[in-house]
């Protein structure tokens, strides 16, 4: 077996990831922790001053809710969100985001975090909700407060180690295994708590950008499905695994739309000219109540656009050079125009420098010039990122002060953000039916879990028992790809290609298409059925099967191989929630062919699942959707 050297680190807390929701969790744990004597420990996949989703920064917060500023009340918050994921939420987990991110907006600044102002001291606003920030250093900033936090209470952050797999005291969580990225070091953590942010998960369906432009994706590549890995293997019930995000965005440099939906006001069209959100107005009435108030719901918005594509309309064009002009020429006179277009301009680029340097690339290498000409956008692969407009993550628990007689028996167990496995929470991209938390709302969706989190270490004085034996199980597991590697290498002359065993990028590749084909990716139209669906089953079953034989030549590789089984069980909960709701919800996220309409009779309910970690046998179930906001 390759020699690796076992650390044990002991701790009460673990918060596995360092993006936006671990974040959170560590300012607010560490302030819990240090009054009350217990451990916390962070470890993180990469390096926290850039890893996850906002390593390349952002130009908004999308999650501001204004209620000091007399702008917004919660309770509007929660009635968007519902009406965003076609009234599919747990409205107490998004009140309980919603009522605190504004503090965590106030914290950002504090820390530094240029928020873009009026000339009367007002945040300048992108959108109802969103408010505009000079974001390059954003998460750099954020890490830092994180770090100064946990250093101060004399807690511990471990970089470059990649969590494989939770480590189980029968029911209960014990911790978790995982790997150094950089050193011969196989992790064990013994915790009572587990806090688990590692993210959302990308490259599990074919992405446009293969080939040359392949890693390209909106999301980043390193969100490989972890969380969601995490919660099933610990048996925890999962909850809108159907409930992926398809988002717009300017074509192949991936770079987001909303500055330019929002803030310059642009109209989306056909190559045509004609706006698709105009043309096929009369669509909406189908998915009634909730297309017929604004905003329309992300997903309708990207059905009305699908259906020109689909009609060969393509390609779809964002009116930026229209937007920009109309803007400049209400400046004033002629100078006036030609100051407000100059500025609009580096608006316009900045947008992109801040966040997906990428696309400013791709306009600078195609010659566009935003303020002339219109630029083409694209729906993408599917995501699966509970933050954002998607919904999928672990079930957890609610706050039990929002709760009423009604809903408490479903929505609470104890603690806010745990699963239902004892011991462990999630948060950020991890939780599920919690929506458009985005940035802001994961950092406090992270404090409001690590709280909790620490409640529960104070609450539960035992510590796990994890046998000697079973460490050693899980350390031989985890190496097995080098140590396959290491003894079949020899059989070929292509250290790729070898009979002997699959190396994760082509296992990637068989999981992308699988996905693709048949769970309805780019190349299907985002369309499946029942049929497609569970021959799609049946071969992620021999897939999975296959992972027995991913191999690794490096310690990277062997990052590769984990990635790729944590993608696997993401596909797995996504098809066959896919396939238990019988019904098309969110079109322009996905459509079943055989199920081609909305059914609120039978499916205005989320579809919730879980699979047993021993016997690998998957369970389905429909829970109730409570009202709490009228
Ligand atoms: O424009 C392991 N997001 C936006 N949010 C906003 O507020 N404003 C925007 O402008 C947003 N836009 C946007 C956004 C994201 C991206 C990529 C772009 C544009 C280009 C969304 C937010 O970024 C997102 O909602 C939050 O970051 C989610 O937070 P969290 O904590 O759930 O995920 P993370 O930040 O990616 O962190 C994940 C961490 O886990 C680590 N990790 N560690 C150990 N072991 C493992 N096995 C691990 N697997 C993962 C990662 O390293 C990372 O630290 S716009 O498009 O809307
Ligand atoms: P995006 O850039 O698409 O990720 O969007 C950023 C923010 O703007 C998110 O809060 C979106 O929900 C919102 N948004 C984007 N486009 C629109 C639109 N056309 N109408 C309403 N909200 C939008």
């Amino acid at each position: 077996m390759a020699n690796f050297e076992t650390k044990i680190v002991e701790t009460d807390l673990l918060i596995i990831g360092g993006g936006m929701a671990a974040c959170g969790a560590a300012v607010e744990a560490a302030y819990w922790a240090k009054k009350n004597g217990v451990k916390v420990t962070l470890v993180d996949k990469a390096a926290m001053d850039r890893s996850g989703a906002v390593a390349m920064g952002l130009s908004a917060l999308n999650q501001y809710v204004g209620v000091g500023a007399g702008d917004n009340t919660v309770e509007d918050y929660v009635r968007y969100v519902r009406q965003d994921l076609m009234g599919v939420t747990r409205e107490d987990l998004v009140f309980n985001i919603a009522r605190h991110v504004d503090s965590t907006v106030h914290l950002f600044e504090k820390w530094g975090l240029p928020i873009w102002k009026d000339e009367n001291g007002k945040y300048v606003h992108e959108g109802r909700w969103q408010v505009m920030i000079n974001g390059e250093s954003y998460k750099i900033l954020v890490a830092e407060a994180a770090k100064n936090a946990m250093n101060a209470a004399g807690m511990e952050i471990i970089e470059r180690v990649f969590i494989t797999e939770p480590l189980m005291d029968g029911n209960k969580v014990a911790g978790a295994v995982g790997f150094s990225t950089r050193e011969n070091k196989f992790y064990v953590f013994k915790a009572k708590a587990v806090l688990v942010a590692a993210g959302g998960a990308v490259s599990v369906f074919r992405p446009r950008s293969v080939g040359e432009g392949m890693g390209r994706s909106w999301y980043p590549p390193f969100n490989s499905g972890s969380s969601a890995y995490m919660t099933l293997r610990a048996g925890a019930e999962m909850t809108c695994q159907e409930v992926r995000f398809i988002p717009v965005r300017f074509k192949d440099g991936y770079g987001p739309v909303g500055a330019w939906f929002l803030l310059f006001k642009a109209a989306a069209t056909n190559a045509f000219g004609e706006n698709y959100m105009v043309t096929h107005a009369d669509e909406l009435k189908k998915y009634a109540p909730y297309g017929m108030v604004k905003p329309i719901p992300a997903c309708l918005r990207n059905h009305l656009g699908m259906m020109d594509t689909f009609a060969g309309k393509g390609p779809l064009y964002m009116q930026t050079a229209e937007a920009i002009q109309k803007i400049a020429a209400a400046a004033g006179d002629e100078k006036a125009a030609k100051k407000k277009l100059k500025h609009l301009e580096a608006e316009a680029w900045e947008d992109f420098l801040d966040m997906t340097i990428s696309q400013a690339i791709l306009w600078a290498a195609q010659n566009i010039e935003p303020e002339k000409v219109p630029s083409e956008i694209a729906a993408c692969e599917p995501y699966f990122i509970g933050s954002h407009s998607g919904a999928s993550g672990a079930w957890v628990s609610g706050p039990e002060d929002l709760q009423t007689a009604g809903t408490k028996k479903d929505y609470f167990w104890g603690y806010a953000n745990m699963t239902t496995v004892p011991g462990m929470f999630a948060a950020g991209d991890a939780s599920g039916a919690s929506s458009h938390k985005f940035s802001s709302g994961s950092f406090t969706e992270g404090r409001i879990a690590a709280k909790a989190a620490v409640k529960y270490c104070v609450d539960n004085k035992t510590r796990p028992a994890v046998a000697d034996a079973t460490i050693a199980e899980y350390k031989t597991r985890t190496l097995a790809p080098l140590d396959l590697y290491e003894a079949n290498k020899g059989y070929a002359n292509d250290a790729n290609i070898n009979p002997n065993f699959i190396k994760p990028r082509d296992f990637m590749f068989r999981l992308q298409k699988l996905m693709d084909e048949y769970a309805g990716g780019v190349s299907m139209q985002f369309t499946t059925n029942k049929h497609l669906l569970n021959r799609g089953l049946e071969l992620l079953a021999m897939l999975k099967e296959d992972s027995s034989k991913l191999a690794a030549e490096s310690l990277n590789e062997l990052m590769r191989c984990w990635e790729n089984m944590h993608r696997v069980a993401q596909a797995e909960a996504h098809v066959r929630t896919l396939l238990f709701r019988e019904e098309t919800r969110w079109p322009g996220y996905y459509y079943r062919a055989d199920t081609p309409n909305m059914d609120e009779g039978n499916w205005k309910c989320f579809a919730n699942c879980k699979v047993d970690p021993k016997t690998g046998e998957w369970t389905m179930v429909k829970r109730t959707i409570h009202r709490i906001v009228e």
